[in-house]
């Protein structure tokens, strides 16, 4: 194989992906924090982003955790066509890192900036995958939060690679691809994370991770409503059987801002009328 861009673009289709992408390291644009992928290897020159469909039918059942389950997949596909590829570019004399699309991520319970505790904590990736793609001209954030693709709307798992291979990069698209009319993805959270184009990291985190609708409180008037909504979930839930499966299995309480959302030709033809715009 050349290690050219053209020729990691056919292998990676060749392996499963279903769109690919290459950014200019040094050029990246990130997230706040930031996190440049020069920070995590100075001498790198490309960042490779892929993103993985999921299987619309997972997306719509009305089971998240079978959802869950393919995410894991999607996620093991992409990690392992990453091994794969960074093997091969490091035989071929490039440092090359594959960066997971899932977890492990940094945990702040400490804002490093102030050295004071956040009231929740933040976690937050590597490298983010969804900025690392917008460089790439793969697709847009959208009011979602989500990368939204043309392919795929939100509908795709994404990973990459950062190397020293000095790649042709693919440019910056000034997409629309978002629906100005639509605010399906608010409307469906519901937990009110996403509110007037904001996304409320905390209050998503909390509903996301737990099932819980409420944040931990101090405020001494908000505390019986928080202890009751605990009470709910302490009679009906086995947190010990639970905490076993989140072991084996990264469950999911939530896909409603994903599930929502009426982006993406590929789904056209199948997409269950609930979502068709
Ligand atoms: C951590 C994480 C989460 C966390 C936190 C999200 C967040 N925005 O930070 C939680 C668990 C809440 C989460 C939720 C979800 N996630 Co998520 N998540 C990630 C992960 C691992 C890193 C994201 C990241 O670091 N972004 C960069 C930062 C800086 O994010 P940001 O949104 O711009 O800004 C936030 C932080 O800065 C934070 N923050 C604020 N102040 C401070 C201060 C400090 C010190 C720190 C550390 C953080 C912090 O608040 C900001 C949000 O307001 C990525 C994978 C990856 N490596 O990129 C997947 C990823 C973004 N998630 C994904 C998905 C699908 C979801 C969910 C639908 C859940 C699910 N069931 O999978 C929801 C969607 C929520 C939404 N509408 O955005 C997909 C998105 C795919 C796509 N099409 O875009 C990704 C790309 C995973 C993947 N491999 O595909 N996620
Ligand atoms: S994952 Fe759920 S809680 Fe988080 S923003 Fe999306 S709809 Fe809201
Ligand atoms: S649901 Fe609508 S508003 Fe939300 S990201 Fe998709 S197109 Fe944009």
């Amino acid at each position: 194989m050349q290690i050219n861009t053209q020729g990691i673009k056919k292998m990676l289709h060749d392996e499963g992906i279903d769109i690919v992408g290459i950014a200019d390291a040094a050029k990246l644009i990130c997230a706040q924090p930031a996190r440049p992928a020069t920070a995590l290897m100075p001498t790198a020159r490309s960042v490779i982003v892929m993103a993985v469909a999921h299987s619309m039918g997972a997306v719509c059942s009305p089971h998240i955790k079978l959802w869950t389950r393919n995410k894991m997949q999607t996620s093991r596909l992409l990690d392992s066509v990453s091994e794969k590829l960074s093997r091969l570019l490091e035989r071929n004399g490039y440092l090359t890192l594959p960066v997971s699309a899932d977890k492990p991520v940094e945990i702040h319970k400490i804002n490093p900036d102030t050295g004071k505790k956040f009231s929740h904590t933040k976690v937050i990736g590597h490298l983010s995958l969804k900025h690392a793609a917008v460089s790439s001209g793969m697709g847009q954030i959208g009011r979602s939060n989500l990368l939204l693709t043309e392919r795929f709307g939100p509908h795709q798992r994404l990973g990459g690679i950062i190397t020293e291979a000095e790649l042709e990069p693919d440019s910056f698209r000034d997409l629309k691809l978002c629906i100005d009319t639509c605010d399906k993805c608010e409307t469906s959270c519901p937990v009110g994370a996403l509110k007037d184009g904001r996304y409320d990291v905390d209050t998503c985190f909390n509903y996301w991770t737990y099932g819980f609708d409420r944040l931990p409180t101090r405020k001494l008037r908000e505390i019986p409503g928080y202890i009751k909504m605990l009470m709910w979930h302490w009679k009906r839930r086995d947190f010990v059987i639970e905490y076993g499966q989140t072991m084996i299995t990264d469950v999911d309480f939530c896909i409603e801002c994903m599930k929502a959302c009426p982006v993406g030709s590929e789904w056209k033809r199948i997409r269950p009328s609930i979502t068709k715009i």
